[in-house]
C-alpha cells in the first residue's frame, strides 16, 4: 500500500503544470505569453521522477516532480516524495560555489515536491552523447571543476564545524535515498534478491562476486567509509545521465541523492561511467578506426577528469582564505609549517583518490549486475555481446577492488582498461 503524500500534492498532469507554473512570476516571465499559449512535453526518462519541459513564446522551464513511487518500478516499489526537497537544498548549497555549472533553480514548492528549473537547451544528457559518438570537449573538465568546488567548499577545510554540522544533520534526513544507495550500490550486488537483473551469460560473475570474501571485505570497508567518513557534501549520484552538455557548456544536474559523505564516492561515480563507456563503445558500431579514436578520447577523458580534480582542488585549497575549522591556519603559519603543509595536502588528494578508485569499482559492479542498468551496456542488444562488453568492465573492477595497491596513480587505472578488454564470461579465466 502506498502512504498518500500529504495535501497538496497530487501527481502532476500536463494540465497541473500549467497551472503550477501561471502562479509563480518567475516562470511567467520566463515562459511569456498566456498559459494557454505555454506546449508541455513529458519527458520523463530517469528511474525515479516525473519531468515536463514547458515552452513559451519567450523561453522554457524545466519541471520536475517527485513521484511517490520508483517510476520505472512502479507503485510496488513507494518512495518518499521528500527527496525533492534535499535536490532544492543541495543545489541552493553548492550554487554559490558551483555558478554556471548547475542548472539554475526558480523555485520549490515544498507541499507538491516540484522543482521548476532552468530549461536546458540545446544541451543533451552526456550519457546519450557518449552512446551516440559525440565529442564534448570540456564536460570532464567542467565536471572536475564541479566537484572539485563542492568537495573544498562544503569540507572542514573551508567551513566552520558548525556549517558543516548543519549539513550533516539536514542531508541525513535523506534517508530514503540513503537507503536506495546502501541496498543497491553496496550490497545487492553481492547477494541473491529480487532487484538484480543478472543477464544468463553473467551468472558465473554475479556467482564468483557472491563468493569472493576478500572484496566483500574491500566493499564493507568502502561501504562503512560511506556511512562515516563526512568528508564534504555529495552529490551523491553523479553518473553520465547526470550531465548535461553542448561541446562547450557543461551541467550537473538530480542531486537528490545528497549526502555529506566522502568526496571520493562522486570522483569514483563520474570515473565509473567514463570507464564502462569505454567498455561499451566497440559493441555500438561504426569503423574500427573511429572506434579506436573514440576510446582514446575516453581513456584520456578518465585522466583529465581525474587530473582536472586533483589540481583545482589543491588550487582551490591553496588560495582559499582559511576558514575550516578543520586544518587552523596557526599551525602551519611558519616555513617549516608551510612545506608541510604542501605534503599534507597532497596525502589528502592521494586519499580521495584511492577511496574513487574502491567506488569506481563498486559503481560498475552494481551497473551490471544489480537494479539500475545503464543504457551504454542495454542499446547493445545481443545479450551475449552485452555481456562480453561487460565481462571487462566487471574483470577490472574485481582488480580495482582486490589490488588497490596496483592502481596507486590514475595512469595505472588508464593503463588497465585493454589488459581486462575481453576477459570473457568467465571470471576463473578473466586476469585478476
Ligand atoms: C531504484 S533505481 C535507483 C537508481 O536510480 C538512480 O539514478 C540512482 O542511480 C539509483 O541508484
Ligand atoms: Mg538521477
Amino acid at each position: 500500500m502506498l502512504d498518500k503524500p500529504p495535501s497538496p500534492y497530487r501527481i502532476f498532469t500536463d494540465r497541473d503544470v500549467v497551472d503550477h507554473l501561471a502562479d509563480l512570476p518567475e516562470a511567467r516571465e520566463r515562459l511569456g505569453g498566456a498559459p494557454r499559449d505555454w506546449r508541455v512535453r513529458d519527458v520523463a526518462d530517469g528511474n525515479l521522477n516525473a519531468v515536463f519541459l514547458v515552452d513559451g513564446p519567450d523561453g522554457g522551464v524545466c519541471v520536475k516532480q517527485a513521484l511517490p513511487y520508483v517510476r520505472v518500478a512502479g507503485e510496488s516499489w513507494p518512495l518518499d516524495v521528500n527527496r525533492a526537497s534535499f535536490e532544492a537544498a543541495y543545489t541552493a548549497r553548492l550554487a554559490p560555489h558551483v555558478k554556471g555549472l548547475a542548472p539554475k533553480l526558480h523555485h520549490y514548492d515544498p507541499g507538491r515536491f516540484v522543482l521548476v528549473m532552468e530549461k536546458l537547451e540545446p544541451h543533451v544528457i552526456l550519457r546519450k552523447g557518449l552512446i551516440a559518438g559525440e565529442r564534448f570537449p570540456d564536460a570532464v573538465r567542467h565536471v572536475a571543476e564541479y566537484v572539485a568546488q563542492a568537495a573544498f567548499h562544503t569540507s572542514d577545510l573551508a567551513v566552520p564545524f558548525e556549517t558543516k554540522a548543519a549539513d550533516v544533520a539536514l542531508f541525513a534526513q535523506n534517508r530514503a535515498l540513503q537507503r536506495i544507495t546502501v541496498d543497491l550500490v553496496f550490497t545487492d550486488p553481492y547477494v541473491e534478491v529480487w532487484r538484480n537483473k543478472v543477464a544468463p551469460p553473467l551468472e558465473p560473475w554475479a556467482a564468483a562476486l557472491r563468493a569472493d570474501v576478500a572484496l566483500k571485505t574491500r566493499v564493507a570497508e568502502l561501504r562503512l567509509r560511506y556511512l562515516t567518513h563526512a568528508q564534504s557534501l555529495l552529490h551523491g549520484d553523479l553518473h553520465s545521465g547526470s550531465v548535461m552538455a553542448t561541446p562547450d557548456d557543461t551541467r550537473v544536474i538530480d542531486g537528490e541523492f545528497a549526502w555529506v559523505g566522502p568526496t571520493g564516492f562522486d570522483v569514483g561515480d563520474f570515473l565509473a561511467h567514463l570507464v564502462m563507456a569505454w567498455y561499451a563503445k566497440p559493441f555500438h558500431g561504426g569503423a574500427p578506426e573511429a572506434i579506436v579514436r573514440y576510446r582514446d578520447a575516453l581513456a584520456g577523458d578518465v585522466a583529465t577528469f581525474w587530473l582536472t580534480f586533483r589540481r583545482r582542488f589543491l588550487e582551490i585549497w591553496r588560495d582559499a582564505e582559511a576558514a575550516g575549522d578543520g586544518l587552523p591556519p596557526a599551525h602551519f603559519a611558519d616555513p617549516a609549517g608551510r612545506a608541510r603543509l604542501e605534503t599534507f595536502r597532497q596525502s589528502y588528494v592521494d586519499a580521495i583518490f584511492r577511496d574513487a578508485v574502491g567506488y569506481c569499482a563498486i559503481k560498475i559492479v552494481r551497473r551490471i549486475v544489480g537494479f539500475a542498468q545503464i543504457a551504454d551496456f542495454l542499446v547493445i542488444e545481443d545479450v551475449g555481446r552485452r555481456a562480453e562488453a561487460q565481462g571487462g568492465a566487471l574483470a577490472l573492477s574485481r582488480a580495482l577492488l582486490k589490488r588497490p595497491e596496483a592502481f596507486a596513480d590514475i595512469a595505472d587505472l588508464v593503463a588497465a582498461l585493454p589488459a581486462f578488454e575481453g576477459a570473457g564470461l568467465d571470471p576463473k579465466r578473466a586476469p585478476q
